[in-house]
């Protein structure tokens, strides 16, 4: 069968929408760092409705800094890939152009820094997922220890990371005279665009502070909400896409049909008309980045520890079981009540809407996938809003089962005995946790706990969490996660 590609374009079938513009004639405007499926999925979309509704010289280009595949498998097809949304009628597929071109950066500096050097480069977007940025986890800056950050700060010249990238493109605009781009985080990071904006003053400052006070006067960092559940792409992915377009397509990506994007809008170059694309463009986005980081990954986080526990590949099933969907609910329920008022959402109608897209029949979202680096997703979606209920007197209970469920994740296996993948920068540090405690699960709890780059010295030490994650753990051990979860429910009510 024939690859997608430019020449494909006219060839595809009538029901499969195609760029509604002529791809030759518009330009760059953002370059992309991080290629992967929930860009293809959700920024890459919006930026080619936008396109399509008003025009502009706002395509992307996209830039892989690790691996190649991204490259590969889209400079065949002339940049277009096939956008599979999953419904529960069945799939449907559009065919997008917004990709210019792909250039994987360790093997073409060159070129990378001519993107991101380029004055027709306005926006600098990202998501290379929360491990990505180097943040020192106790801390919240720069973590200038992590080897390929220090690697980027002995020679500025030559990054590697995120961070050095935007610090050298930038460093290397002043010094042409051309005018900053807006660097925009697009990754599941409470006030992304302030995290964003921490890391790159404190690695400019340990190499020239003159650059670092011209980026703090000149260049703004919005925060972003982003919000589409991309499951990783499978051979029937490809498949598919196949079926549905009569094309071969090696970059097709799948999701769901909702999607949302809220992005305070302070450009310092302009930016694609994404209102026309649905995009909510508000002054203060931590309403709904809160939001969402509570009540969908949060929930995520617990679907997917006790899920792969429990031996539930997919979300969707994890959602059939009734006692782990009513644990689901009861943990929304309550986490909600440590949110602010979000402006137009209703947030019981919220919760609903998120169950429902979690059990969607037709999405085939691991739980593994989730379950990944839960060092990094742990911080935002259960210890914060754990810390803040006890703060105020308001219920926590559900969290400490998520501690639990994920510290019986960290065993490799699942109730049967099938291996888990543990998947996390903090790896070494938490399996020598694990394993300094021997057999005793009390003992277990406690050092787990005491991992202070996940878990503040105030949450470990408070008495009833740690005595609710060791009860937890202990109910899991003994029985399993679905009576350990059935338990838990009847304490929280
Ligand atoms: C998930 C997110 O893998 C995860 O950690 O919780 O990727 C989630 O699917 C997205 O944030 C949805 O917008």
């Amino acid at each position: 069968m024939t690859r997608l590609n430019d020449a494909a374009l006219a060839a595809l079938p009538a029901d499969i929408a195609k760029p509604a513009y002529d791809r030759s004639a518009h330009g760059v405007g953002i370059v992309h760092l991080g290629v992967g499926a929930f860009h293809k999925a959700h920024q890459a979309i919006y930026t080619e409705d936008a396109l399509a509704a008003q025009g502009g010289d706002w395509r992307i280009a996209g830039v892989s800094l690790r691996r190649a595949d991204a490259e590969e498998a889209l400079a065949p097809q002339d940049g277009l890939y096939t956008l599979i949304e999953r419904r529960p009628e069945g799939p449907s597929a559009r065919v997008v152009g917004i990709l210019a071109e792909v250039v994987t950066a360790p093997n073409d500096r060159e070129r990378t820094r001519a993107l991101l050097t380029a004055p027709a480069t306005r926006i600098v977007s990202i998501t290379v997922t929360e491990k990505g940025y180097g943040i020192d986890p106790a801390k919240g800056g720069l973590d200038a220890a992590r080897a390929d950050i220090a690697a980027d700060l002995a020679s500025p010249q030559a990054p590697r990371t995120v961070v050095g990238w935007i610090v050298h493109a930038l460093a290397l605009r002043r010094a042409a005279g051309v005018a900053p781009f807006t660097p925009l985080c697009c990754d599941n990071l409470p006030e992304n665009g302030h995290v964003l904006a921490r890391l790159v003053r404190d690695f400019a400052e340990r190499i020239d502070p003159d650059l670092a006070a011209w980026i703090a006067a000149e260049v703004p960092f919005p925060s972003t909400m982003v919000d589409r559940i991309t499951p990783a792409t499978t051979p029937e992915t490809h498949e598919t896409a196949r079926r549905l377009t009569g094309f071969d397509d090696e970059a097709a990506t799948e999701t769901e049909p909702f999607s949302q994007w809220v992005v305070e809008d302070r450009f310092c170059a302009g930016r694609p008309a994404w209102e026309e694309a649905g995009v909510v463009l508000a002054a203060d986005v931590r309403p709904y980045e809160a939001m969402k980081l509570r009540l969908l990954n949060g929930a995520h986080s617990l679907i997917a520890y006790a899920g792969a526990v429990a031996g539930l590949a997919y979300v969707r099933d994890v959602m059939a079981e009734e006692t782990l969907a009513a644990l689901v609910a009861a943990h929304q329920r309550d986490v909600a009540r440590t949110l602010d008022p979000v402006p137009g959402i209703d947030l019981d109608a919220y919760q609903r809407d998120l169950r429902e897209r979690f059990a969607n029949p037709a999405m085939a979202h691991r739980t593994v996938q989730i379950a990944m680096d839960g060092s990094q997703k742990l911080p935002p979606r259960i210890v914060a809003p754990a810390m803040e209920a006890i703060e105020a007197g308001l219920p926590w209970r559900s969290c400490a089962f998520v501690v639990a469920a994920w510290m019986r994740f960290l065993s490799g296996r699942d109730q049967a005995g099938a291996e888990l993948p543990l998947s996390d920068p903090l790896a070494d540090m938490l399996r020598a946790a694990y394993a300094s405690s021997g057999d005793d699960p009390d003992a277990r709890v406690k050092a787990l706990l005491s991992v202070e780059a996940i878990f503040p010295r105030t949450l470990a030490s408070h008495y009833g969490f740690a005595r609710a994650v060791t009860t937890d753990y202990r109910r899991i051990l003994a029985g399993g996660v679905i009576p350990a979860a059935r338990a838990a429910l009847a304490e929280i009510g």
